[in-house]
């Protein structure tokens, strides 16, 4: 089983990428934040108290979504290893799903970062607004402050990673299919 994250700032295309890569190299894509919005959409307690942190662009608690997970990796079958996005998203998420992976007897193999600049993170965000209902993605204001969350609290996991030998930096600029190519080349040496 390989364990791979795709990780990057909102907007850097790790949804849609993860997505065509799960199917690809038929690894079980596991999105903390798809997992949140259903819990949205069903209307469920959780939900309901994860809305308002969501939609201010803020993280919920790293327990929730740990626990998230632990939950999907228990109940996998016939994958040829997981395809993290989203997550984690703070270095405490990051030794909490190295200690469940360890434990599982398996352990993260790469780290793949999605590069892209600030302004194309917007717009693509942007653009996504008027396609979907997500309350996130309507106000730049509220983009802006999930770019400096991720600044703040997810990025120091690429310092924590580059340390175990897990980095990959991989251009995030220009076309879906020309980024699939970058993130499936590197996928072929893994899978
Ligand atoms: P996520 O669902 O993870 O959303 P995201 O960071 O905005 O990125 P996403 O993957 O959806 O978008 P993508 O870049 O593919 O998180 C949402 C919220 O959930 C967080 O703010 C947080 O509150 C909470 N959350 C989730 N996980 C959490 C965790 N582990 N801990 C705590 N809180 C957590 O795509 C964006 C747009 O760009 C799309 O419209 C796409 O079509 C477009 N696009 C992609 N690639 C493109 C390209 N090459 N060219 C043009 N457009 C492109």
């Amino acid at each position: 089983m390989v364990n791979i994250l795709i990780f990057g700032p909102p907007g850097s295309g790790k949804g849609t990428q993860s997505v065509k890569l799960a199917e690809k190299f038929n690894l079980l894509h596991l999105s903390t934040g798809d997992m949140l919005r259903a819990e949205i959409a069903a209307g469920s307690e959780l939900g309901k108290k994860m809305s308002s942190i969501m939609s201010k662009g803020e993280l919920v608690p790293d327990e929730v979504v740990i626990e998230m997970i632990a939950g999907k990796i228990d109940h996998s079958t016939g994958t040829a290893g997981f395809l993290f996005d989203g997550f984690p998203r703070t270095v405490a998420q990051t030794i909490a799903l190295e200690e469940m992976l360890n434990r599982r007897g398996m352990k993260i193999d790469s780290m793949l970062v999605l590069d892209v600049d600030h302004d194309e993170l917007v717009k693509r965000l942007i653009g996504r607004a008027e396609l979907s209902d997500r309350p996130d993605d309507r106000d730049t204001a509220v983009i802006e402050n999930r770019i400096d969350v991720y600044r703040e609290k997810t990025e120091p996991i690429i310092a924590y990673c580059r340390d175990k030998g897990l980095y990959q930096p991989v251009n995030g600029m220009g076309t879906i299919d020309e980024i699939f190519e970058r993130l499936s080349g590197r996928l072929r040496q893994l899978v």
